[in-house]
């Protein structure tokens, strides 16, 4: 069952630039940062609340590290700005499994490793109306 947002991804061309944006704009402090080869980021996360199920939702800054990267492409087409919306889960195995069962293209077979220790996956963009959809089992929770 998805119980939260757990994060926005926002892609960016300069992370230390648009956290400094976030920070000097809005308040909000940096909770993380890593880089995640695998995905091709550089990436910082801001806690913007915790949640009623013991988790917390984020804003996530995304910045590539290669050009032919997720982000890298996405970022050369359409330039900054929201690139996903990710759901938490307790379970990412039965959420993907059900979703998949219902017709929608589910892009990992097994979840990959995500942000702080996370267990992810990710849905079509163009079987979830455009939105590049992300399912999300914290580390807390698995
Ligand atoms: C691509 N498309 C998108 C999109 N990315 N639509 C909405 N939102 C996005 N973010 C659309 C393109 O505009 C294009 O539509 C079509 O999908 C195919 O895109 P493409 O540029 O040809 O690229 P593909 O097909 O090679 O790859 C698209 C795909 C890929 C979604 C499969 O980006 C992917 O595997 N994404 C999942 C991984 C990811 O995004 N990682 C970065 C965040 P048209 O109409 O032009 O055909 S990593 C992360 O978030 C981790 C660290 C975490 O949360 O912990």
């Amino acid at each position: 069952m998805l119980t939260r947002i757990d994060h926005i991804g926002i892609a960016c061309r300069n992370l230390d630039e648009t956290v400094e944006f976030y920070r000097s704009t809005y308040g909000f402090e940096v909770h993380h940062t890593e880089v995640n080869e695998e995905q091709g980021v550089r990436e910082a996360m801001l806690k913007i609340n915790g949640t009623s199920d013991g988790a917390a939702s984020y804003l996530q800054l995304l910045e590539p590290i290669r050009e032919d990267s997720p982000v890298g492409k996405w970022l050369a087409k359409n330039g900054e700005g929201v690139h996903h919306i990710a759901f938490g889960t307790a379970d990412v195995d039965a959420d993907a499994a059900a979703i998949r069962d219902k017709g929608v293209r589910v892009l990992y077979d097994e979840p990959r490793t995500g942000s702080m220790g996370s267990r992810i996956t990710f849905l079509h963009p163009k079987d979830c109306h455009g939105v590049l959809t992300e399912l999300v089992t914290s580390a807390t929770e698995h």
